[in-house]
């Protein structure tokens, strides 16, 4: 292990014996041969001029870029670009799909391809129909496809839905939303469906926000970080900076809650230190806890209770800011250690010092993601998470607080336009029904769980998809592309191709819109960062000159004016995103700069969001306190599987998410270096419950979920806790259909029952 002694005050981490072949460090030398290889390539020229562009990154949400330049952040730091950028980018400056790839292949033909080669066809740059019983996606105009919509458009509003992904802009969200509710239909789903929405309504019911409260700027004073279900090494690379200077430069500390020992959060080796840091690496965790998946409220309660045993907790701050404290404190002061203990598999020993730690620090802030997240608790998670920032007196005040770390580069905006079935904040809601000039239809849409349920009991005519991937997104693939298939009309905005085109089709009608991106839009647009930063992206042109592509705001007017003519406003003129920017500003509550944005070219902090005084935007403007309840984690046995009984397997709980060189359903490449997961086809697990099921490294093996099996996967060795495992999505949604988190509707893809198994031979 390469864990520093003296810095980490884990010597010996309890499941490290990870694979001899991955490297020590994460992040490191690969980073710059990435950056030579693709900025040095026949590409290169193409790549830097986007680099350069002042447009937001495509990628994650920590939402570098815009106007300052390509490299810098909302602190005007700069050189805050990172590989994962240069993936993005290089992936959209593809030449067109040649129009020979849909004329000759057959749709059975396209449906063979994987997530990479789908990707790798090129760019779309015409849009195409594939009609009833036809087996070629074919060309069609644009004013066809209009003329063919505008009536599925007119089915009764629940029966219209869409689906939206968060790379779009502001302005094409807010479109959607109106367009929708302007049928009539709240059958919004989006990808933060799947993603964070457990955590918008765990800071709603709390602190009575949707996102993080805290800013980039404030990070930077905290000196303690916890960082949970997240493997920001991977997904959100730059604020690996902030844990290194945190550490590096002010002496602070970081927890990291994880039943994956993921090298990149051990060490990390950053372009932004090539001295210090790039080749030698950067300690990240000071101390590193490995809990069983689905146990983070145990281990967040035992912190709690440790906290309180101490004498840490804040019991005057709880007693002056907070509602219900009494509860929860009672609920960590009386559940025993060893319960907590056996539901986590985190000693108490190690929740001590993890206590010790944050009470300790002079600010904490606690972030997660999808590890925290996509569980059937998942919102317990984030009450946990929070209540332990409140016990430590870590939420209203520089340097502390609470930070879901985001999905896409512009998912949180779609949540602030109101793409969202979650019930809308009061002042949007008021504002919108001015704006239609009367109530919003109260009954509740479909987010993307219910639309696929829906879609399956043939409740829903026509759809729109606003990019994503609905099909390879979902658990359960067979469940998804049945379901779209009694769906009448399907729309597909996109700029790349992917499996969900080949797979996500229609019962009568499947088009496929090609898009433009935000850096070569002849518009600008906006995005918002995960730290609530509005950005400003200027215009751009697109290399796909013989191409017949449209911004996403173009087609979504001229569609809505067709639908809806002059109602509740002028469409046609918002064909210019400027005027959505006004409308933008005159409806949502916190955005009123976005009115003066294209003058002033001010990028600026999201109004109301940044919470720096224990006041809450709640009734009583106290933080409310719940107690999640412990979670039961049991897992099934061998027996209960589809498989042959004599066969001597292992149950595990296995993790599904990212690898290395992915962007969600998107594979760039196959290999997993840092995970030591030579393609894709592997399972990651502990050497310990590979042997018990008499398998050995390297081993081929069927995994078994409840609704299918993968065959031929390669089992790999790594440091996971005993009883975790580790796949890949979108590949590894075809087993499963997850159980679902009844609040938010977020699948459990964090915790998936598994029998893994040798292969018959
Ligand atoms: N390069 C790149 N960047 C991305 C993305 C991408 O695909 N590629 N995707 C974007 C999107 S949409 C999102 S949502 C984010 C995703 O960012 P992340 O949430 O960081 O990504 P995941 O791979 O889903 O895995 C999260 C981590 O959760 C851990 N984990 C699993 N189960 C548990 C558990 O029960 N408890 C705890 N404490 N940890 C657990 C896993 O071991 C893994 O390390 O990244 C965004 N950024
Ligand atoms: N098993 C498992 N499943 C998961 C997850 C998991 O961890 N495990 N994670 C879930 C999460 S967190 C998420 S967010 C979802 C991701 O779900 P989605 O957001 O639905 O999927 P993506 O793969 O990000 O979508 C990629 C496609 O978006 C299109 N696109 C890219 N840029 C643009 C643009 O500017 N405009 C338009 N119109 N289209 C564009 C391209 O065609 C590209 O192929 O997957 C979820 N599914
Ligand atoms: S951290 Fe995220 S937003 Fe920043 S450059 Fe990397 S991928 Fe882009
Ligand atoms: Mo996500």
């Amino acid at each position: 292990m390469s864990g520093n002694p003296e810095s980490n005050l884990q010597p010996i981490p309890p499941f490290h014996d990870k694979n001899e072949d991955t490297p020590d460090i994460g992040g490191g030398l690969p980073i710059i041969q990435y950056w030579a290889k693709h900025t040095l390539s026949p590409e290169g020229p193409k790549l830097w001029k986007t680099l350069l562009h002042h447009s937001a990154c495509l990628s994650c949400s920590w939402g570098t870029g815009g106007q300052k330049g390509g490299f810098t952040n909302e602190d005007g730091e700069k050189l805050q670009r990172c590989m994962k950028s240069v993936e993005a980018i290089s992936a959209e400056i593809k030449p067109a799909v040649p129009p020979e790839v849909f004329e000759q292949r057959s749709i059975r033909e396209l449906q063979q391809l994987t997530s990479r080669e789908a990707d790798r066809l090129g760019r779309l740059s015409f849009p195409m129909i594939l009609r009833s019983g036809r087996d070629h996606y074919e060309r069609i105009s644009w004013s066809e496809v209009y003329e063919m919509i505008v009536e599925e458009f007119r089915k009764a509003p629940e029966r219209v839905a869409s689906y939206s992904s968060g790379r779009s802009s502001n302005e094409a969200a807010f479109l959607l939303q109106l367009m929708m509710r302007s049928l009539g239909s709240n059958n919004l789903a989006d990808c933060s469906d799947l993603c964070h929405s457990p955590s918008t309504f765990a800071l709603q019911k709390m602190l009575g926000t949707r996102t993080s409260i805290v800013s980039l700027e404030s990070l930077k004073k905290a000196d303690c970080v916890v960082l949970a279900g997240a493997n920001s090494a991977y997904n959100h690379p730059r604020l690996m900076n902030e844990l290194i200077k945190l550490r590096d430069e002010r002496g602070g500390k970081v927890i990291v809650i994880n039943p994956m020992m993921e090298t990149g959060l051990v060490k990390f080796g950053s372009p932004a230190f090539p001295i210090k840091s790039l080749i030698p690496g950067s300690d990240i965790s000071s101390l590193y806890l490995q809990p069983i998946p689905g146990s983070d409220v145990a281990l967040f309660t035992g912190i709690q209770k440790a906290l309180i045993e101490k004498g840490l907790s804040k019991i005057d701050f709880l007693q002056a800011y907070t509602e219900n404290w009494e509860a929860v404190v009672e609920t960590a002061r009386s559940t025993p250690w060893a319960i907590l203990s056996e539901t986590c598999g985190v000693s108490q020993t190690e929740i001590e010092a993890a206590a010790e730690i944050i009470g300790s620090a002079k600010g904490v802030v606690f972030g997660w993601a999808m590890g925290i997240t996509q569980h059937d608790n998942g919102v317990d998670n984030v009450f946990s998470i929070i209540n332990t920032a409140l016990i430590s007196g870590n939420i209203g005040r520089e340097g502390a607080g609470v930070m879901p770390v985001r999905g896409h580069s512009n998912v949180q905006g779609f949540g602030s336009m109101g793409v969202t079935t979650q019930e809308l904040k009061k002042g949007l809601q008021t504002a919108l029904e001015r704006l239609l000039g009367r109530p919003l239809n109260d009954v509740k849409g479909y987010d993307t769980r219910a639309l696929i349920e829906a879609a399956d009991k043939e409740k829903v005519d026509t759809l729109i998809c606003l990019g994503g991937n609905l099909y390879g997104a979902n658990p359960d693939s067979a469940q998804a592309k049945r379901a779209l298939s009694k769906v009448s009309t399907i729309v597909y905005l996109s700029t790349k191709p992917n499996i969900g085109h080949f797979n996500g089709l229609a019962k009568h009608t499947t088009i496929i819109l090609p898009v433009l991106n935000r850096f070569e839009n002849p518009y600008k647009t906006t995005t918002e960062s995960g730290s609530n930063f509005v950005r400003l992206s200027d215009e751009g042109t697109t290399h796909l000159k013989h191409g017949d592509l449209r911004p996403e705001v173009e087609f979504l007017t001229e569609l809505a004016h067709r639908i809806h003519g002059e109602y509740p406003v002028d469409w046609r003129k918002l064909r210019d995103p400027k005027f959505i920017r006004h409308l933008i500003a005159e409806t949502v509550p916190g955005f009123e700069k976005m009115a003066t944005i294209d003058e002033t070219q001010e990028e600026f902090t999201i109004g109301g969001r940044i919470v720096m005084e224990p006041k809450f935007s709640t009734p009583s403007g106290k933080a409310v306190m719940f107690v999640p309840p412990l979670p039961t984690l049991t897992l099934p046995d061998a027996q209960s599987f589809d498989a042959p009984d004599a066969i001597r397997g292992v149950v595990v709980a296995l993790m599904t998410g990212r690898s290395y060189a992915q962007h969600n359903t998107v594979v760039y490449q196959v290999e997993d270096k840092y995970r030591g997961m030579p393609h894709r086809n592997c399972i990651l697990m502990h050497r310990s419950d590979a042997e018990q099921a008499g398998l050995s490294e390297h081993q081929r093996v069927t995994v078994q979920g409840n609704v299918g099996k993968l065959e031929n996967v390669e089992v790999i060795y790594g440091a996971v806790r005993p009883g975790a495992a580790l796949m890949f999505y979108p590949e590894v949604n075809v087993i499963f259909s997850a159980k679902i988190e009844h609040r938010s509707g977020t699948p459990a893809f964090k915790r998936v029952p598994v029998l893994v198994y040798a292969s018959a031979k």
